[in-house]
């Protein structure tokens, strides 16, 4: 097991937390768009999940057993809204209960509001690009705001917009199973529109609570640095997979997520397009090439906007716990010499606690600290969480 020499020290106040969201974790959420898709045999079953929604306690628990001070979770809108203009007042009471567990346990709350589901009644129109979903979207994040303002600290509005349209439009591996790259596209608008939307109408009503998006990003370096067709086509594809969604909502954040896995080392194709060329670095169970210093480079990158940065996800699916603990350590570390280069990022969140349902590829891919037993649901806290005791704040 690799061992760092050092400890990392962040300032006091930074968040050292762990990402989830809804679907991958409570179980039985039956009025999304996945359950059904589920239901139809076309994705993996989610069924009880890991069982967050009953077991949400114990996690957060686990959370500060192993020195976390925040965490990230997301709400689920099929559960708050059932049904068109239906409001579920026992599903925010059930909200208020983990946030308050969350609190209990020292941890700082960060809530993202869609993370890549819908309720069904939503999909059905369309989705986000169903012709009001910006107002519905914005009336169903004020309604949860207004009624959970005092149990949150950070809101989150959309998770990942691009990988979200591509997954659903594009690649056609998530529902409604498209490929159509105008429909990503025009999905893609669709959820700056509904971000915006969303983002003034809870400013209007509550100008203090502090809004985000958690935008994942990909670090796109040029195969050969001498050669000007290799740079352009990194900084082309920068462009377009970095920093075109967040420049058109720049003036609608409080504060900027950023969700990082890994690089590509890019090169302009014979046959047009781009060829990614491996990288020979540590690869995780998914074929994710690990690159820390990756992060360094988009923080610097980020600096621009002037605005807060949270790295709201960043992980690693690594079965036999061999690789996490170096990952996150190296990342912190590439971190925190951003930080020593003016980048103003307040907080780490891990991807995941608890293992849990990775969409399509259901519950094989292990991110988490703790290890999920699918039969009994049992945790087991992996010995790579241990890391965290080694990164010092305040
Ligand atoms: O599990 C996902 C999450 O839903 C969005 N970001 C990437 C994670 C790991 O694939």
């Amino acid at each position: 097991m690799y061992k760092p020499e050092a400890e990392i020290q962040f300032p006091k106040d930074f968040l050292l937390g762990a990402a989830s969201s809804a679907h991958q974790v409570e179980g039985n959420n039956k009025n999304s768009d996945w359950w059904h898709y589920e239901e139809l045999g076309k994705v993996p079953k989610s069924g009880l999940a890991t069982d967050h929604y009953n077991r949400f306690d114990e996690d957060f628990g686990i959370a500060q057993s192993i020195g976390l001070n925040a965490m990230r979770i997301s709400i689920e809108w099929a559960r708050i809204e059932p049904q068109p203009g239906t409001w579920d007042m026992e599903a925010v009471e059930h909200y208020r209960k983990v946030l308050q567990s969350m609190k209990q346990r020292g941890l700082t709350r960060m809530v993202t509001l869609q993370h890549f589901t819908l309720p069904w009644w939503l999909a059905k129109r369309g989705g986000f690009s169903a012709s009001n979903a910006d107002e519905l979207f914005a009336r169903y994040c004020v309604f949860v705001v207004e009624n959970l303002i005092n149990d949150v600290e950070l809101w989150v509005t959309i998770n990942e917009p691009e990988i979200y349209s591509r997954m659903t439009r594009f690649l056609g591996l998530h529902p409604p199973f498209k490929k159509n790259i105008i429909s990503a596209l025009w999905y893609g608008h669709c959820l700056v529109k509904s971000h915006k939307a969303a983002f003034r109408a809870i400013k209007k009503s509550f100008p203090n609570v502090k809004v985000g998006i958690a935008k994942n990003d990909v670090y796109n370096e040029p195969a050969r640095r001498s050669h000007w067709l290799d740079r352009l086509t990194a900084k082309v594809m920068n462009y377009f997979g970095n920093e075109y969604f967040l420049v058109r909502i720049s003036n609608e954040l409080d504060f900027i997520g950023l969700n990082y896995y890994f690089s590509h080392v890019v090169k302009l194709s014979l046959f047009g397009g781009y060829e990614t060329v491996n990288r020979n670095a540590p690869m995780s169970d998914m074929g994710w090439r690990t690159y820390p210093e990756g992060i360094y480079h988009l923080l610097l990158d980020l600096k621009k906007y002037h605005k807060p940065i949270y790295i709201t996800e960043n992980g690693i699916a690594n079965s036999s716990d061999d690789m996490r603990q170096r990952f996150i350590f190296e990342h912190l570390e590439w971190t925190k010499k951003a930080m020593e280069q003016g980048a103003d990022v307040r907080g780490y969140f891990y991807w995941t606690l608890v293992d849990n349902y990775e969409w399509h590829d259901g519950f094989d891919p292990k991110f988490g600290l703790v290890e999920l037993n699918n039969e009994t649901l049992a945790r087991k806290v992996r010995t790579s969480s241990e890391i965290f005791k080694q990164i010092k704040i305040g």
